[in-house]
């Protein structure tokens, strides 16, 4: 069936649909009409738009009893969703009805969808790539469920205060959630801590038993997740965590009333808040409690669905396929092989054949202090039987690599799932390499470092077992949805197909990049877009930018990796050269940040806070601020992000090379019409290759001249002391020039990049500075720029997470798009 037919299916006319809206509010929100609130319409609206989804729940579920579909469970600690309402009408089609049936009960739509508090449940790329994968997959009719875990409270909402990133508490339950169906009968019981028993059982065989501290349940919250006008459903299956006995009778008796309800305390702390990445060892054990906790409850899960189907243990692998989201659920091979050992007293040879051929493991980061490794003791102390387990997977695959390579005992030592230099700790990404079929990188350059570097002897064990599938994003969300100027003027060209078809249609616009007039269409979305995120921020925060100036931005987390940083040092370096009166060839540009730093991150947090200084100075000197602004957009959200992306002009993707392992926001950007000033570093290089490299600004070291330098020794003060340019800049900083005078307060930042500069911001800086001149020069030329922007959403295809998913499936899944 074509999907790009508008289904009006029973129930979706404008008055079936006012009619439903006006009905919930009778039977939902409990209140009538006049009473209303903004948010009890928001409430009334959802429920109409997931009944209309529910019709299609019920014969997708069909689709996941039919025992000849592979089912895909994406098994994930992060979906970082975004609202659901307006991606839901986009998806079911209804968005023309939606507009009328609201106009007609007066009310606004747009200010019903700013009503939903976005669920948080993720940090960043990892958890939206999740989201993505999703749309995609069921656009793509691949039956799948991503498992996850329902977190009372989702990453911190962040204020700024005198410039300082403040955390506050997230909250997205407390109006309720009108997506999600809780489904009681599905629940599982999962053990923690304890100990191990041996005993013989009826053959003689030598089993082993857990005998668990305490059990906690999980149970399952559903929430429906849409195709693209495809009348298919697939299920966003997350976690949540409670008491096996919610009240100790006993302990009520005697009079204990807080220890009555202790031990429900304690299981729902499992599931109750989100960790932000970037933190330290200490309060670590509940972190692996929760990897446990959502892994054995969906392994559980897959294996009623088997059941249901009426397969048995040797169909699992072509049941289901479990895709790892990083390492965080990696915790589940341990878990299988417990499950098909211990309790299915299947054999281990067959057992491990069986799930290795499950599962599957994405490696998203090759920051070595990202790379997931548990203390033994800890490790011990929460899962005694999977710490048995991983040990004899452990002598196992050692025992191969002792044949393979006799005598290597250092590959021994790199290979081992533990590691033993000093404290000793497990390595899950080892845990995960081994035992999958097959582990991927995220770009092409990240798999291939992957494959030279941090996974370089499994690689040469089983170079079959590598991939690489770039990242993708959707178009539907990030072009339909929040850009719909620019969607309907494609569409206006080159038909709607594209909306599906992103890789074979998109490109049809190239014939239009020198039609003049096609081109001022291009330039009007363009301002209009940015005349709306300039009154935003106005209505908001106060704060005054030109729409007629450069948009440059770099929304993405703060570290210093992505070196927010020698963006921030470019723009100093402007504000010197237009205090010095030197202001030809600077071009008017609004600099737009936004990102959370992790809270205990504290370089991270100076630099939001260096970024705000420097913002409030120029904001008070009329001098500079007829050139240039800086602004901070608090609280960067897929919410948030609806109204950036489609607003900039040039996208910042100036990680150090090597270290962003593909980047997803470079994607968005692009395709929304932002060209991009980048380094040679994730999917950077690929974006270059697809929109041309005279459609793209790239400057700076690659990853092998990086290494090389490392490697040689870098120096970065004598970097500093050469070049005058950047010294003043830093002096500049130093002086108290955006600090009132306080010397101190930036000299962490300051030192640690005249010290060490582990990302080489300075050895970057002037080719930074440099490419930056070469954007100004490019963007006064009006015609040319608009022809590069066209150019480079037309030639943006290949970032659909369609062809991500496409590729899944073909190399890793071995499914069939429906
Ligand atoms: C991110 C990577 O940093 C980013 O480059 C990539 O585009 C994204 O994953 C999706 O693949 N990684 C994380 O968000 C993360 O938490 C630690 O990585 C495991």
């Amino acid at each position: 069936m074509s999907t790009d037919v508008m289904h009006i299916g029973p129930g979706n006319s404008v008055a079936e649909l006012k009619e439903s809206i006006l009905g919930h509010f009778c039977f939902d929100v409990g209140k009538s009409p006049e009473y209303a609130t903004l948010h009890d319409w928001y409430m009334a609206v959802a429920y109409s738009v997931r009944e209309r989804m529910m019709e299609h729940w019920v014969s997708s579920l069909e689709r996941i009893r039919d025992k000849h579909q592979k089912i895909v469970g994406y098994l994930s600690a992060e979906f970082l969703m975004g609202p659901h309402l307006g991606n839901a009408i986009i998806n079911l089609g209804i968005e023309q009805q939606i507009k009328e049936a609201a106009e007609q009960l007066n009310i606004n739509l747009d200010e019903i969808l700013q009503q939903e508090e976005e669920p948080g449940l993720g940090n960043g790329g990892l958890g939206r790539l999740a989201a993505c994968y999703l749309d995609s997959l069921t656009t793509l009719k691949v039956p799948a469920i991503g498992y996850g875990i329902r977190y009372e409270f989702g990453i911190f909402d962040q204020m700024i205060r005198d410039g300082w990133q403040v955390e506050i508490t997230d909250k997205w339950l407390r109006n309720g959630n009108p997506w999600e169906i809780v489904k009681p009968e599905l629940n599982y019981g999962v053990k923690l801590g304890g100990k191990t028993q041996g005993y013989t059982d009826e053959k003689g065989g030598y089993r082993v038993k857990w005998i668990p501290e305490y059990e906690i349940r999980g149970v399952a919250y559903d929430t429906p997740v849409p195709g693209y006008k495809n009348e298919t459903i697939n299920l966003l299956r997350l976690w949540k965590s409670e008491a096996t006995e919610s009240f100790d009778f006993q302990a009520f008796d005697k009079g204990d009333y807080y220890g009555a309800v202790h031990e429900k305390v304690f299981s729902e702390t499992i599931s109750k808040v989100l960790y932000p990445n970037d933190v330290s060892e200490a309060g670590k054990k509940l972190r692996l409690s929760q990897q446990y906790f959502f892994v054995s409850c969906s392994l559980q899960d897959a294996l009623r669905i088997l059941e249901l189907r009426g397969l048995s243990l040797d169909d699992l692998p072509d049941a289901v396929t479990f895709q790892l989201n990083d390492t965080h659920p990696s915790i589940a091979i341990a878990e299988l092989m417990r499950l098909l050992v211990d309790e299915y007293m299947v054999d281990w040879d067959k057992a491990w054949e069986c799930t290795r051929k499950t599962f599957a493991y994405t490696n998203h980061t090759l920051l070595p202090e990202a790379l997931e490794k548990w203390s033994l003791p800890l490790f011990a102390h929460i899962l005694p039987r999977h710490l048995e387990i991983i040990y004899e997977i452990n002598s196992r695959f050692l025992s191969d690599i002792r044949n393979k390579y006799p005598g290597d005992d250092d590959r021994i030592r790199r290979m081992s799932i533990i590691d033993e230099q000093g404290s000793k700790y497990v390595r899950m990404a080892h845990l995960a390499t081994i035992g999958s079929h097959a582990v991927n990188g995220v770009s092409a350059l990240h798999t291939e470092l992957l494959k030279q570097d941090v996974l370089h002897d499994f690689y040469e064990l089983q170079p079959d077992a590598f991939f690489n599938v770039t990242n993708g994003v959707t178009p539907r969300r990030w072009i339909k949805l929040y850009n719909p100027r620019l969607a309907s003027l494609i569409s206006d060209r080159i038909g709607e197909r594209w909306i599906t078809h992103l890789e074979t249609d998109l490109i049809n616009l190239q014939s239009f990049a020198d039609d003049l007039s096609f081109q001022q269409a291009w330039r009007d979305v363009k301002k209009q877009n940015k005349t709306d995120l300039a009154h935003l921020l106005k209505q908001r925060f106060g704060m005054n930018i030109n729409p007629d100036s450069l948009f440059d931005i770099q929304v993405k987390r703060i570290h210093e990796y992505k070196r927010q940083h020698l963006n921030a040092l470019h723009i100093i370096h402007l504000y010197n050269r237009i205090k010095q009166k030197r202001t030809d060839g600077i071009t008017p540009r609004t600099f737009i940040f936004g990102g959370k730093a992790a809270p205990a991150y504290y370089l991270a947090k100076l630099i939001i806070k260096l970024i705000n200084a420097i913002g409030e100075t120029i904001d008070n000197d009329p001098e500079v601020n007829q050139f240039i602004r800086v602004v901070f957009f608090p609280d960067f959200n897929v919410k948030n992000g609806a109204h950036v992306y489609k607003a900039a002009d040039l996208s910042e993707q100036i990680s150090t090379a090597g270290k962003e392992a593909s980047g997803t926001g470079n994607m968005k950007f692009s395709m929304n019409g932002a060209l991009t000033i980048g380094t040679y570093d994730g999917a950077n290089i690929e974006i270059m290759e697809c929109v041309g490299e005279d459609n793209f600004f790239l400057f700076g070291l690659d990853a092998a001249e990086v290494k090389a330098i490392k490697q040689n020794g870098y120096h970065p003060y004598d970097v500093y002391n050469n070049n005058n340019d950047l010294k003043e800049v830093i002096d500049l900083i130093q002086s108290g020039a955006f600090s009132k005078g306080d010397t101190n307060i930036f000299k962490p930042l300051i030192n640690s990049l005249l010290g060490d500069d582990p990302y080489l911001v300075l050895q970057d800086y002037q080719a930074y500075v440099d490419c930056q001149q070469r954007v100004s020069a490019a963007y006064n030329n009006e015609q040319a720029w608009t022809k590069m922007s066209i150019l480079n959403v037309a030639r943006m295809g290949k970032f659909s997470s369609d062809r991500s998913i496409r590729d899944y499936c073909e190399n890793i899944w071995h499914v069939t798009p429906g």
